[in-house]
Parts: structure tokens; sequence; C-alpha cells
């Protein structure tokens, strides 16, 4: 089990204004910023990021919507970090996720949903160093 996970604040909650509560949220819930950056994603890197997507119907949208605007990507690491941040920010539609969580808080829709957070370590390490070499990470 690793103790790190990647994630980013999509452009939906960084337009409406909700990143500094985000990563707020995630500082008092004991995750600890190893990397944070703000960065645009274009179209192509949007598409490679989630290229596991291409066949799904969604797909082309996602890469739209992920390319609309700024994001905050982030690693984070607390103990037992894939599986307890995904609870953090709940079920991917937010009209399943659980109170309190940060998509039932922030998000809009199924695509639109606030934040990323990764399934797996080894997904936690790919998508790490997508954005970040080692000397922006500490
Ligand atoms: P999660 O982000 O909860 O791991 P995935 O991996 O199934 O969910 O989907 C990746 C991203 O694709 C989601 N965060 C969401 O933005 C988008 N997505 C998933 N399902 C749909 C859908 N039915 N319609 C539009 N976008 C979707």
């Amino acid at each position: 089990m690793s103790n790190r996970t990647f994630t980013m604040i999509k452009p939906d909650a960084f337009r409406k204004g909700h990143s500094g509560a985000i990563i707020d949220r995630f500082i008092k819930e004991g995750y600890r910023i190893v990397a944070l950056k703000l960065t645009k994603l274009s179209p192509e890197k949007a598409g490679e990021f989630y290229a596991v997507h291409k066949e799904r119907p969604f797909y082309g949208e996602l890469v739209e919507f992920m390319s609309s605007g700024p994001i905050f990507a982030a690693i984070l690491e607390k103990e037992n970090a894939v599986a307890s941040f995904r609870e953090l920010i709940g079920a991917t539609n937010p009209a399943q996720a659980a109170e309190g969580t940060i998509r039932k808080l922030y998000a809009s829709s199924v695509g639109e949903n606030a934040v990323h957070g990764s399934d797996s370590d080894e997904n936690a390490a790919i998508e790490g160093a997508f954005f970040f070499s080692g000397l922006e990470q500490f």
C-alpha cells in the first residue's frame, strides 16, 4: 500500500472559486502536500491523461471539459491515501455522493465533478509523474 495519491481540482471548481476551500479541506483531513501547481491541460494532454477512457461515449466531452480552463494538480500524502481520498471526494456522480464529501459539496454533474482522485497506487504514481518532475515533489 502506498501513502500517496494524485488529485486535480477540475476547471468547474476552479471557475466557481472553490479551489481555496478544497485545498484547505485536503490539509484539514490530514493530507500533506507533496506537490502542487496551477496549470492548464491542452486538449492533447487531457486526451493523453484520460486515454484509458478513449472508447467511452463521454471521452470527447471529458477531454473538452478538462482542457477548458485552469486546474490545480497535486500529489498528497497520508496513510492509505488512495482509498481514504476517494472516500473524501465521494462518488463520481455527485447525486450519489455521501453528505459532506467534496463532490457532494462542490460538484454539479457526473462530468463536471470538481475533483479527480487516483483509483490505484499504480495510477497515482503514473498520474503524479505526468504533472511533476522529481524536483517538484517535496
Ligand atoms: P472517477 O473520477 O470517480 O474515478 P471515472 O474514472 O469512472 O471516475 O471517470 C473519469 C472521469 O470521467 C470522471 N471524473 C468524470 O469527469 C468523467 N465521467 C465519468 N463518467 C461520465 C459520464 N457518464 N458522463 C460524463 N463524464 C463522465
